[in-house]
């Protein structure tokens, strides 16, 4: 059977990075859909709304027509599904699982920060940029060998 595999996404997002990184580290042909604009619920796609109708945020993947939300979510799947390449993952529990923490560590700290460098001005904003090297810099001192964590933080 032929794959569909289409990955919705917008430009400035990290996680959308990872994602289509992880597909083409795999080899995976994919689609790419772009939103106009992911901040205002209304100028979202029918398509990203009816993908992801809790969240309503990008990276959504879509397998064959079934979506699957959330990066790290995405990640493990497209490691699974395509495991005849390149692991993203460690076999090993103890790196798996390390992995996958600071992944959400960079998800809810980094796109944080992001969005405050993005939305302010002036202290504020300064102090975003501060406090979002501080992370960088608490990332690369634990573990920036793991081959996954290497792929979301390419983005
Ligand atoms: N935990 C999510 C975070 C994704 C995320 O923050 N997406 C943003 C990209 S700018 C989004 O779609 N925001 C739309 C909104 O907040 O309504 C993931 O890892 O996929």
């Amino acid at each position: 059977m032929e794959e569909e595999v289409v990955a919705l996404g917008y430009w400035v997002n990290p996680n959308v990075m990872s994602v289509k990184i992880a597909l083409l580290e795999k080899g995976v042909e994919f689609q790419y859909k772009e939103e106009k604009d992911v901040f205002e619920d209304k100028n979202k796609s029918e398509l990203l709304l009816n993908s992801n109708p809790i969240h309503k945020k990008v990276p959504v993947l879509i397998h064959n027509g079934k979506p699957i939300c959330d990066s790290l979510i995405i990640l493990e799947y497209i490691d699974e599904v395509w495991e005849q390449e390149k692991n993203l993952f460690s076999y090993d529990p103890y790196y798996k699982a390390r992995a996958r923490f600071l992944i959400d560590f960079f998800d809810k700290k980094l796109n944080d920060c992001g969005k405050r460098m993005w939305a302010s001005k002036g202290g504020e904003q300064e102090g975003a940029k501060k406090e979002f090297v501080e992370c960088l810099k608490l990332l690369e001192e634990n573990e920036l060998g793991v081959a996954l964590l290497d792929i979301a933080l390419q983005s």
